[in-house]
């Protein structure tokens, strides 16, 4: 089998990819390499006779095509993926999270025989009260640029199901972590911050709930889907979540525990605005196909700790100028600010 993977140099994408090639599927990796790439991720399948990378966009319509009519799958994890970078510079998630899955939609309804498998996020559904859990169904409310984006190509890719009889699988899933995620996201910047010994700049109270996937189980959730794509036109919805939702304060004390640094690092500060306060996703579904997450959130924390305090060397912070520019600006008035934020 051929598979297309867009995004394959990213966090989730470059974990797929080392996947699909060691069940034996042949893949196609189009990405292009923005600043949350990580071609290195992928060095241990850069030979392998059954990959083949394409430095291109997704938003190249032409190129997409030409793509497209050589696989059989289609597996589109290329995004603009931080909310904090959604609330600084939004039409940038437009054009990739939109524009970009509408020209991977035009390249498959050209393509009968590839199936798209578009990734989107429990983010659609905004934040929920406790004791609700989002199922497949449920109704729309995003609350930032991001998810906004990643809701507006769930509804171009309804519309395309509907129009052309395209049968299509949506991927929704909660926070997902792991080795190789970009150090700009919540567990990989505390995590080398509290092996550094610096600040850890929790926004706001920091009981915002996330539930957090383990890499690994998303992969098997992903193997689950691709050995059963749906062949009746619609847009197919599957829920892939772990259960495990915890507060923020809570992550960020393991952190500070795992990588032997004192939880007085933590240091409450301005809020995210717009800060969703909750996600849950009922899951019943995957789960009666046989799925179950099997990484419990404390094995899967220590693990990912391990990984970058073995990595140490890769990751300064301040060797990457962009990255040391965005900290600065989405960082520094926070930590210096006098004010208690927390309570
Ligand atoms: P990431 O930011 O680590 O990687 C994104 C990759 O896409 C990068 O390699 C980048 O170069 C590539 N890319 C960006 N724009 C592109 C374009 N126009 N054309 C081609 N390539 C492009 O992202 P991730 O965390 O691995 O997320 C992958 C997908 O999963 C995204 O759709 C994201 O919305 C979704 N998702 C992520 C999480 C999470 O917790 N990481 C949770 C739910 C859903
Ligand atoms: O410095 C921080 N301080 C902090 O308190 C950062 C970066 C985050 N946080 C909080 C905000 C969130 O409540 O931690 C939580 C997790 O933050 P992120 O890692 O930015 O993830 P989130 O906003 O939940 O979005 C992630 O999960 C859903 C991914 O980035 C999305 O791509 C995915 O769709």
């Amino acid at each position: 089998m051929r598979a297309l993977v867009t995004g394959g140099c990213g966090f989730i994408g470059s974990h797929v990819v080392r996947s699909l090639i060691a069940s034996g599927w042949a893949v196609t990796n189009l990405d292009c390499l923005t600043y949350a790439s990580n071609p290195g991720n992928l060095a241990d399948v850069a030979g392998n006779p059954r990959y083949t990378f394409v430095h291109g966009d997704i938003c190249d319509f032409d190129l997409a095509r030409n793509l497209v009519d050589k696989a059989d799958v289609v597996l589109n994890f290329a995004a603009e993926t931080h909310v904090d970078r959604s609330l600084l510079d939004p039409l940038v998630f437009v054009r990739t999270d939109v524009e970009g899955v509408v020209s991977l939609l035009e390249a498959v309804r050209h393509a009968p025989q590839a199936r798209l498998v578009h990734m989107s996020t429990d983010e659609v559904f905004g934040s929920l009260p406790l004791g609700i859990e989002a199922a497949e169904d449920a109704p729309f409310a995003p609350t930032s640029p991001y998810s906004a984006s990643k809701a507006a190509a769930e509804l171009q890719i309804r519309a395309y199901a509907a129009t052309y009889g395209l049968p299509i699988t949506v991927l929704r899933c909660s926070n997902v972590y792991g080795p190789g995620q970009h150090l700009e996201k919540f567990i990989p910047l505390f995590t080398t911050r509290a092996l550094a010994g610096e600040e850890l700049p929790l926004y706001g109270d920091g009981r915002q709930e996330r539930e957090w996937l383990f890499v690994e189980d998303l992969l098997s959730a992903v193997g689950v889907v691709l050995a059963d794509l749906p062949v009746a036109p619609g847009a197919h919805a599957v829920h892939i979540g772990s259960g495990e939702r915890l507060p923020n304060i809570e992550v960020a004390g393991r952190i500070c525990d795992l990588a032997g640094a004192s939880r007085s690092l933590i240091r409450p500060v301005f809020d995210r605005p717009g800060h969703d306060r909750r996600y849950a996703l009922d899951c019943a579904n995957l789960r009666a196909r046989g799925w179950a997450p099997r990484v419990p959130f404390d094995e899967g924390l220590s693990r990912t700790v391990r990984w970058y305090a073995d990595q140490a060397a890769t990751w300064s912070h301040s060797a990457d100028n962009d990255f040391a520019a965005y900290l600065d600006r989405q960082y520094s008035a926070r930590l210096s600010a006098v004010e208690e934020f927390g309570s």
